[in-house]
């Protein structure tokens, strides 16, 4: 794939160095069957951040490991902690979306063993943050947009600064790592809508190489 695709990295889709979106790459009407499976084994729940905050998004996980926040901290686990039963397993089409996204944007070899689901309702968005929990900040990020629109905003590896904002569409996915692995990042509140699949929603799934 790598000569079909030869110098993706700086290919049309890259937005900034390390951060590509690959637009209307998948669909809501093709992934939330999968999503929906996954809630049924892990439903969907308010975390709350180590200083005791529900967080805006509603999460859930998939894969081998699942990313969780509570008063302890942020860490991943192999067991949901409200059901106390391993992480539902990571739907093959999902696995196999997230590899190819991640090839296309110039990182082949991606085997994410993390998948993090984030349903947000109208008004919900996410504040500024890296993600840093990962042991290896050699494998990108990928981030795959479903629903209801957002504005994801790209900054830089410091706190603060000025935002690049990518719109982010039903289908559409970013994938960030190298030079801009370690970029803080937000989602801007999700404005009123209606999506044909997923109704006032906007949900998030991000794959991960986590262990
Ligand atoms: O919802 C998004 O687009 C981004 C989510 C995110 O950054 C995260 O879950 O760490
Ligand atoms: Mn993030």
């Amino acid at each position: 794939m790598a000569d079909l695709l030869g110098d993706a990295r700086s290919g049309p889709w890259q937005i900034l160095p390390g951060v590509h979106r690959l637009a209307g790459f998948t669909a809501a009407a093709a992934l939330m069957p999968e999503i929906d499976r996954v809630a049924a084994a892990a439903p969907f729940r308010f975390m709350v951040t180590p200083g005791g905050q529900p967080m805006s998004a509603a999460m859930t996980n998939c894969g081998p490991l699942g990313w969780v926040s509570d008063r302890a901290g942020y860490r991943y686990g192999p067991t949901d902690p409200e059901t106390g039963r391993p992480w539902p397993a990571m739907p093959a089409p999902l696995a196999a979306l997230a590899r190819t996204a991640a090839a296309v944007a110039g990182f082949p070899g991606f085997d994410p063993d993390a998948c993090l689901i984030n349903r947000y309702a109208v008004g919900a968005r996410m504040g500024a943050h890296q993600d840093r929990d990962e042991r290896d900040f050699g494998q990108p990020i990928v981030s795959v947009s479903l629903g209801l629109p957002a504005v994801f905003a790209m900054y830089g590896p410091k706190r603060g600064g000025r935002a690049t904002p990518i719109p982010v569409a039903d289908g559409d996915v970013v994938v960030f790592g190298g030079p801009a692995r370690r970029n803080y990042h937000a989602v801007r509140a999700i404005k009123p809508g209606h999506h044909p699949v997923t109704g006032p929603y906007r949900f998030n799934v991000t794959f991960r190489k986590a262990g």
